[in-house]
């Protein structure tokens, strides 16, 4: 694959997920490693601050410490997820997150609840993954959520980015779902590499109206915002390679972490 190639499977979201984007992202500099690279892959995804974090990396200390970053990082939060699940939970998620699948994957004998995730139905990539390896999955409609809140035993979602108040922003509706897991005092976590740290203010992504509505009527207004924010105080924890950690408390560590990051 080619950088301009690689620019167009991010944009178009053949490649999702922040820690994909991250991943091919590096891969995109790694074949043409200048400044006007990162700028031009910087653009690709608004609201993907572990792309930017890990460009950052590599200028400074090379490509294969970077991917050495990633890869460690992934192999933690592996570890810290799967012991931390218990067995035969039912578990609500959201969207396609790499990280929350490879945590429930660590444990297979569980019930997950799916969003389909309107407009782009990435919930179906993550039913498929997680029934590839025998894990019973309910996909439901967006609007059925209430009531799978209300039976889950706890719901983990991804995470686009981490801010310095500790609010997550993820796939839009997660705000929605936090507010309700709170309503109905489930726990909600969120599982997620400490790469999505962001000290900067994040810039919500917003998409074409064609992915809701290709030939909506004239007179009618599309809204499509890729992510929204959930606030900290929903967020009973956050699973990280850092451990499992409250918000403030993982800001704080990945602020340690990463004191290169001005
Ligand atoms: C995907 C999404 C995911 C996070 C985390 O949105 O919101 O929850 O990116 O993913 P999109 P991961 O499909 O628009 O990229 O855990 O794989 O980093």
């Amino acid at each position: 694959m080619n950088f301009n190639k690689i620019c167009k499977d991010i944009k178009n979201l053949k490649i999702q997920g922040a820690s994909r984007v991250a991943r091919v992202g590096l891969k995109a500099y790694s074949l043409k490693p200048n400044n006007n690279s990162i700028k031009i892959l910087r653009k690709l995804r608004p609201t993907e601050p572990m792309l930017f974090n890990i460009l950052e990396y590599a200028k400074k200390f090379g490509v294969k410490e970077a991917k050495k970053l990633i890869e460690g990082n992934r192999k933690e939060i592996r570890e810290v997820g799967g012991k931390f699940i218990k067995k035969y939970s039912k578990v609500f998620t959201h969207c396609h997150s790499g990280t929350v699948v490879a945590v429930l994957k660590k444990n297979k004998k569980l019930i997950v609840y799916s969003t389909e995730t309107r407009p782009l139905f990435q919930g179906r990539k993550t039913a498929r993954e997680l029934s590839k390896v025998g894990i019973r999955v309910t996909e439901i409609v967006d609007s059925a959520a209430l009531n799978y809140i209300k039976k889950a035993d706890i719901l983990i979602i991804g995470a686009d980015a981490v801010l310095k108040n500790g609010d997550v922003i993820n796939k839009i509706g997660s705000g929605m779902y936090a507010e309700l897991a709170y309503k109905y005092r489930k726990q909600l976590y969120v599982a997620t590499n400490s790469l999505k740290l962001s000290l900067d203010d994040v810039k919500i992504e917003e998409r074409k109206f064609m992915e809701v509505w290709k030939d909506k009527p004239k007179n009618v207004y599309i809204d499509n915002l890729a992510f929204g924010v959930v606030k900290s105080k929903y967020i009973k924890g956050i699973i990280s390679d850092l451990g499992i950690l409250k918000p403030k408390d993982f800001v704080k560590k990945a602020k340690k972490k990463y004191s290169w990051l001005k």
